[in-house]
């Protein structure tokens, strides 16, 4: 007998084959009725695979009381209730390090592109504007600027190792001090008055919502730029939007927003923001190693051994 299973929402297409073909799988997100559904499997269902941002609370655990296993698709578990998870002796796992690389070559893109302005540059270009009104106008470069990270785990240290390739200079700000070579500061804040280009890697969650605020963006200043490759909810998102506006902060690099997949439209006429769908991870090998990561914590766990990336 496969172990049943629930998957919340399509994930990777190959991720999806080997989960339907090595379990009994039900889909969530295709239920046309979320509570009749969650009943039917109630008395079978011992595992979980999340993808995306649905919330997975203890209401949803309750509603399924064989559940042992909630086995994540991606690295950020701020849909997860990882109290709730404790609670009921439910493992929590995700899929940390195989994406590591990836991510950091995208916030390097960000960095690159915001500052740079190349997307708005050949958007210029394409419009006919090189020929009819000259070059287009000088942007900032990277060498030399001081890139601060906002949490500085795995990720950010990758994302680090890029920068300083370019020439930028690296410091930092995580709840503690880290063995590493980059000087800290003890608040966001700090960080921002010392930073050209802010870098939020922090998770999501209660905890850091809202923690890059209009204190942070002024301390970041009229010169400085903000790239998110985290969360959206990292940042006060209408405050952000303001401040771009107004030219408060030079200019935002984005890959996450608050309420995905909606971006308020006032970000699209934005000059000073490139805007990216949430891309961080998104390549074949990428996704294709965190997939395998994930079935491999489901499929551990229902042979008896013990998980590889337990988080909670
Ligand atoms: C993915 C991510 O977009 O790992 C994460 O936390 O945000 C991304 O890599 C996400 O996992 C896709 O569901």
């Amino acid at each position: 007998m496969k172990p049943e299973i629930i998957i919340t929402a399509k994930g990777h297409a190959g991720t999806m084959a080997t989960l339907q073909s090595e379990f009994a799988t039900h889909l969530l997100s295709e239920a046309p009725d979320r509570n009749a559904f969650l009943k039917q499997h109630a008395g079978t269902v011992r595992g979980l695979a999340t993808f995306g941002p649905m919330p997975v609370d203890g209401k949803l655990m309750d509603a399924l009381p064989k559940l042992e296993i909630i086995s994540n698709f991606g690295v950020g578990v701020d849909a997860i209730n990882l109290d709730d998870a404790k609670k009921r002796n439910i493992i929590v796992t995700n899929t940390p390090d195989v994406l590591n690389d990836c991510v950091a070559d995208t916030a390097l893109a960000l960095i690159m592109n915001t500052l740079r302005r190349m997307p708005q540059s050949e958007a210029y270009l394409r419009a006919g504007k090189w020929a009819a009104r000259g070059p287009y106008p000088l942007a900032t470069s990277l060498g030399g600027k001081v890139l601060g990270i906002l949490g500085l785990g795995r990720i950010g240290e990758a994302i680090a190792k890029r920068a300083m390739a370019c020439g930028m200079k690296i410091r930092y700000h995580n709840r503690n001090k880290k063995d590493v070579p980059y000087p800290y500061d003890p608040d966001p804040v700090a960080l921002a008055k010392e930073s050209d280009v802010l870098m939020i890697v922090t998770p999501g969650g209660a905890e850091t919502a809202k923690l890059v605020n209009s204190k942070v963006l002024d301390a970041l200043g009229p010169q400085g730029y903000l790239v998110n490759i985290a969360r959206g909810s990292v940042v006060d998102e209408p405050v952000l939007l303001r401040y771009l506006q107004e030219n408060k902060i030079a200019g935002a690099g984005l890959d996450v927003f608050a309420d995905e997949p909606r971006v308020p439209p006032e970000f699209f006429t934005l000059e000073n923001a490139v805007l990216f769908p949430h891309v961080g991870s998104a390549t074949v090998e990428t996704r294709k190693a965190m997939g395998d990561l994930q079935i491999e914590n489901l499929r551990r766990h229902f042979s008896g051994k013990p998980v590889l990336t337990r988080i909670a």
